[in-house]
């Protein structure tokens, strides 16, 4: 079966059979002008001319595979609608529409079995994406000016990299031609969450901690997802920002790209890269995808349409395999002694469940476990310890619906170190010389009161 298309004029028949994609030979046009016949026969289309309105036209031509309807004048519509129903209301039906819907002389609701599609929204959003890629253009040539061909250039990310640093990172030696030694990334920091580190493993990406001194031996200096005053140490100079972070003043550099409304910096460094027509291939796709994804808590956070379509531009080059490795970092097999020692220590007391790691080789199995544990039947809460390089590192998590964990753990905990998180999970991070007793029983069975006191809504012990 064919596809059929009713049209009116040249340029709707040839913009269809652009769209469509089908040999000319597959296509067969209903038109009303000789003049419109003659052209799409020249074509090579097949072409049946006769009243748009009347049934015998349809009689003809249907069944067909699908009714294109894209009429110039969309007053004709109700008529060409009847016509078709009456002969074959099974006849799946696509009215292109250039004017929006609601103008339209006909109520879509009346024709159910027909999909109604304003083109010019369609357009409009292609449109918008190529507005913005073509302003990129231009910022991208000021970049190039900026950072040069022959420069020592590096590229630096925020204290503690995170995904969208590194990826913007990428993306921007990518944008730039250059490769990791010509233009290094760097940090005064390193970085420290398992999920980033297994992301610098998994996409073979290499960070370089480097001091303020160091930035002499650079002529260029551009920072991506970070703004001078954000760091700790402060910056001698810097000669290009990009970032996406509420826009600082206090600083100058000679090119400044700062989108607040973006929810991602990789997603302003598509924008260059598609501008300029670059490759984005799986690795760099993959980096940048599971940017967007971790900065915009999964799109859950406010997003422009540029991060959305980013996203499915990304999300189409990407490795998802890769992401999952680096989503959850392999734990080490002896973890499992240390896990199954705690389990088996574990403590509920009034829909809480505790248990201590002591020593643990890794911070990360700290908040694993404490996931873990909320799965238990009849708990509400979990508060996992562990300590880790002289500290000891508690995990609070609950199910949702009680008291906040973070306002709960910063009330118990912050006075021995810094303590606090979000609604549903927490951390508190207490130097082990901090504490009134050394780990043990007897230290545990104190921080387990301090929280179920504030639990109960009790102020913690030794604050009266
Ligand atoms: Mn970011």
């Amino acid at each position: 079966m064919r596809n059929v298309i009713v049209t009116q004029s040249v340029s709707h028949a040839t913009l269809l059979m652009q769209a469509i994609g089908a040999p000319p030979a597959d296509l067969l046009f209903v038109v009303e002008s000789v003049e419109l016949e003659r052209y799409l026969k020249r074509k090579g289309c097949g072409v049946v001319r006769g009243s748009l309105r009347s049934r015998e036209i349809y009689r003809q031509v249907l069944p067909a595979q699908l009714l294109v309807i894209s009429l110039r004048d969309v007053r004709r519509l109700r008529g060409v609608l009847e016509a078709v129903g009456r002969e074959r209301g099974d006849t799946p039906v696509l009215v292109l529409s250039v004017p929006p819907l609601e103008t339209l002389p006909v109520d879509p609701a009346a024709y159910p079995w027909a999909f109604f599609v304003p083109v010019a929204s369609q357009f409009q959003a292609a449109v918008k994406t190529d507005m913005r890629l073509a302003r990129a253009r231009v910022r991208v040539r000021r970049l190039r000016e900026v950072v040069g061909d022959n420069t020592r250039a590096l590229i630096l990310l925020q204290d503690d990299p995170d995904p969208d640093g590194i990826a913007s990172g990428l993306a921007l030696r990518t944008l730039l031609g250059r490769n990791r030694s010509s233009m290094p990334m760097a940090s005064f920091g390193k970085v420290t969450r398992p999920e980033n580190i297994a992301m610098l493993k998994v996409l073979d990406i290499e960070i370089r901690e480097i001091g303020p001194e160091d930035l002499a031996s650079w002529d260029r200096v551009v920072m991506v997802d970070v703004q001078p005053p954000h760091l700790r140490r402060p910056l001698p100079r810097v000669d290009a920002v990009v970032d996406h972070h509420p826009a600082q003043t206090s600083y100058d550099a000679r090119y400044i790209d700062v989108r607040n409304h973006y929810g991602a910096t990789a997603t302003i460094l598509l924008e260059y890269l598609r501008a300029e027509g670059i490759k984005v291939n799986e690795r760099l796709a993959t980096a940048m995808l599971y940017a967007i994804r971790t900065d915009t808590l999964l799109l859950d956070r406010p997003v422009t349409d540029a991060d959305i379509e980013a996203f499915t531009y990304l999300y189409a080059r990407a490795n998802i395999n890769w992401i999952r490795k680096i989503e959850r970092p392999a734990l080490p097999r002896e973890t499992l002694v240390s896990f199954a020692e705690g389990l088996r220590t574990a403590r509920i007391e009034d829909k809480v469940l505790f248990s201590h790691l002591g020593p643990v080789m890794r911070e990360d199995i700290v908040p694993q476990l404490a996931d873990f544990c909320l799965q238990v039947e009849g708990v509400d809460w979990s508060a996992v310890s562990g300590v880790f390089e002289n500290e000891l590192i508690i995990s609070v998590r609950n199910v949702g619906f009680v008291q906040k964990a973070g306002t709960a753990v910063k009330s118990a905990y912050a006075e021995f170190g810094s303590a606090g998180g979000h609604r549903s999970m927490a951390k508190a991070v207490l130097p082990l010389v901090r504490l009134p007793l050394p780990p043990g029983p007897e230290l545990y069975r104190l921080l387990e009161d301090r929280l179920l006191g504030v639990l109960r809504g009790a102020s913690p012990s030794g604050n009266g």
